[in-house]
């Protein structure tokens, strides 16, 4: 049998299972998953294109898809107005500790969790086909590739998958008859009595996000959403991969990964970590308004670090496409993703369409179009009081495509990264930008980053909570542990080949509440700023929470700024850094023990700087 033919059932339960591999331990998981949760056929994914175009027909028969005339080779898709962002109340670490889960995460039972579970995916693919998706995270040709292995009944799952990782045959070479793999096993949850018409985005009020780190195992059920389903993504690069990395002295991280490249032509790699809707996908591709700056994408969501055999820190971006927020993005504000748009085999979920064939989302003009479906399939006009995109809605695009993808994107070894940057979202008290004075106060800064929610999440927007290193809902073991892992690995190294840390914030407000700073390609400036400190190039002044620089130390060349928004950008109020501390004392209390007395030491040293005993 070859990939891509099916299997039928037979009349006496569920589908043989052969597959295009010798690799016997996952053709026994695929046999017993088949046996648990009886599907009508079993698809081995090859990866080609022709299996696309057949994903893509079968996702377009369903409703699931609308082809989009204005973009050849592209799709509108709209999701179950209940399934649209990720459900972090439904996400559960289920270590076999719940020590090791940490007091941020859920946890629930591993043998328990396992019980609950089976008894749902029992029969739960009944009158769908089981997509077998064998997919590696990295380039396939590292020296060790991680490999995972995701079976879903969801087509568009399939599709995506596709998109955002290495998939198909060429893995499964690669992997042999026994490498190593991330079993991820997801459904949407919505099993087909006989004659049961389908629905276009079939999913289940019950929502399971399960990760076992100690078996490296994800357990998937109910949602069809992006980090719910594609399990490569948050619940294998992030959660099990901050457990293995954890164990193996590496970094598993939500970063973004750029290349700066000075007039000088000196070049720079920069990592930076933003909560989820907080700006990594526009920094990564962002346009710089300074001349003579260049800046190149090597990632937009997730960096895998590890140390060289010189001691310098190497970021590879394990995805392979990007999966972006799509409202914001515009011509003005993120060109490069407007031009990977255009190229074909996206994938756009919750935009609403124009009469004329294409997507429109919030923020893609000034002016709307006079006439839209909204993402619900609704008349929208501009009177119409609500937005016409979901505010979480996304495109998915291969990285490819993207026309600033740095050459050594793919490089397996990854690049040396100079600079990391920290970053939230905050109305007030947090500067535009702030160097850190060493590595254990860059790593306070990235344990006491704070942002407001977002809607990449189900729950309230807005609300400021703590988010370390961007990580809060990605972490796959306990928060305290993993500060002390930034710290052990800082401590393992040289400091001078260590990146220098940086914190940044493009979303103060000011009084009037509109944004101070303008953001975006102005962003190159701070960027700017960055690169010349790593060199002594450029003044800063110290501050109680850092070193910032002076508005004569930024290069302001062309930009029509007032001085009293550039002034209030970047300043540091004492108090209201001071009416800070509480709340960053109550976050370490929250984290508990495990929290490095190192970082303790760092609070003290704040509240002393800033006058409070
Ligand atoms: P995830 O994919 O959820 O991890 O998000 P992300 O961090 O990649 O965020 P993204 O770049 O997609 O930006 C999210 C939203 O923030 C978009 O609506 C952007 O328009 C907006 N945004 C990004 N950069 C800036 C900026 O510099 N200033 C302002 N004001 N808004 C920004
Ligand atoms: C995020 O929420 O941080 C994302 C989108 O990048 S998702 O894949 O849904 O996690
Ligand atoms: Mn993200």
């Amino acid at each position: 049998m070859t990939a891509g033919t099916t299997t039928g059932q037979g009349a006496a339960g569920p589908p043989a299972v052969e597959g295009p591999t010798r690799h016997e331990g996952l053709l026994a998981w695929v046999r017993e998953v088949a046996a648990l949760t009886t599907p009508d056929r079993v698809v081995w994914c090859d990866g080609s294109d022709e299996e696309h175009a057949r994903l893509t027909d079968t996702l377009v028969a369903a409703g699931t898809f609308t082809p989009l005339p204005a973009r050849p080779g592209s799709f509108h898709c709209a999701s179950d107005p209940s399934d649209v962002a990720r459900v972090e109340d439904r996400t559960f670490i289920c270590s076999r500790d719940p020590r090791d889960a940490g007091p941020t995460n859920h946890w629930v039972d591993p043998a328990e969790m396992r019980r609950t579970m089976t008894d749902l995916y029992r029969g739960c693919m009944r009158g769908r086909t089981m997509y077998v998706v064998p997919f590696c995270m990295g380039p396939l040709d590292a020296d060790r590739p991680l490999f995972g292995v995701e079976v879903t009944d969801s087509a568009y799952v399939a599709c995506s998958m596709r998109i955002m990782t290495r998939t198909g045959t060429r893995v499964l070479e690669r992997m042999g008859t026994d490498a190593p793999y991330v079993p991820c096993l997801h459904s949407v949850g919505a099993p087909l009595e006989p004659g049961q018409a389908d629905v276009p985005w079939p999913c289940s009020p019950t929502k399971y996000i399960s990760h076992f780190p100690e078996d490296r195992t994800v357990w998937s059920y109910g949602s069809g959403y992006g980090g719910n389903a594609l399990l490569g993504k948050k619940c294998y690069a992030l959660r099990i991969a901050s457990a293995m990395a954890r164990d193996e002295g590496w970094l598993a991280e939500h970063m973004l990964v750029l290349k700066l490249t000075s007039p000088q032509g000196v070049a720079r790699y920069v990592a930076a970590a933003f909560p989820s809707a907080c700006g990594k996908t526009n920094l990564a591709m962002l346009e710089p308004a300074l001349p003579g700056w260049r800046v190149e994408t090597l990632g937009d969501d997730i960096a895998w670090m590890r140390f060289d055999e010189e001691g310098r820190l190497r970021a590879l971006n394990p995805e392979n496409g990007f999966f972006g927020v799509a409202p914001g993005t515009g011509w003005a504000t993120n060109a490069n993703a407007m031009r990977t748009l255009e190229r074909g085999g996206a994938v756009f979920t919750n935009v609403a369409r124009t009469d004329d064939g294409d997507v429109w989302w919030e923020g893609m003009t000034d002016e709307p179009p006079a006439h839209l479906t909204d993402w619900r399939g609704r008349d929208w006009t501009p009177a119409s009081a609500e937005p016409s995109s979901h505010p979480n809605a996304r495109f998915c695009t291969p990285a490819a495509h993207c026309p600033t993808m740095a050459p050594e994107w793919e490089d397996p070894r990854g690049v040396p990264v100079d600079a990391i940057l920290f970053g939230g979202r905050r109305r007030t008290t947090v500067p535009l930008v702030v160097e850190s004075r060493d590595w254990v106060h860059g790593v306070f800064l990235g344990a006491t980053l704070s942002s407001e929610t977002t809607a990449a999440a189900t729950g309230e927007v807005g609300v400021v909570r703590r988010d370390p290193m961007a990580m809060l809902p990605f972490l796959g073991y306990d928060a305290g542990d993993y500060l002390d892992h930034w710290l052990e690995v800082g401590k393992a190294h040289d400091a001078a080949r260590l990146p220098r840390i940086f914190h940044v914030n493009w979303f103060r407000r000011g009084e009037d509440g509109c944004f101070l700073w303008p953001g975006f390609g102005e962003n190159a400036r701070v960027l700017a700023w960055v690169a010349d400190r790593l060199d002594g190039a450029v003044g800063a002044v110290e501050t109680p929470v850092g070193r910032v620089p002076r508005p004569g130390d930024l290069d302001l060349r062309g930009l029509d700024l007032p001085r009293e928004d550039l002034e209030a950008a970047l300043a540091v109020d004492p108090d209201e850094w001071r009416a800070e501390l509480p709340g960053i004392a109550a976050w370490f209390e929250r984290l508990g023990p495990s929290v490095p007395a190192a970082l303790r030491a760092e609070l003290d040293g704040l509240a002393a700087r800033l006058g409070t005993p």
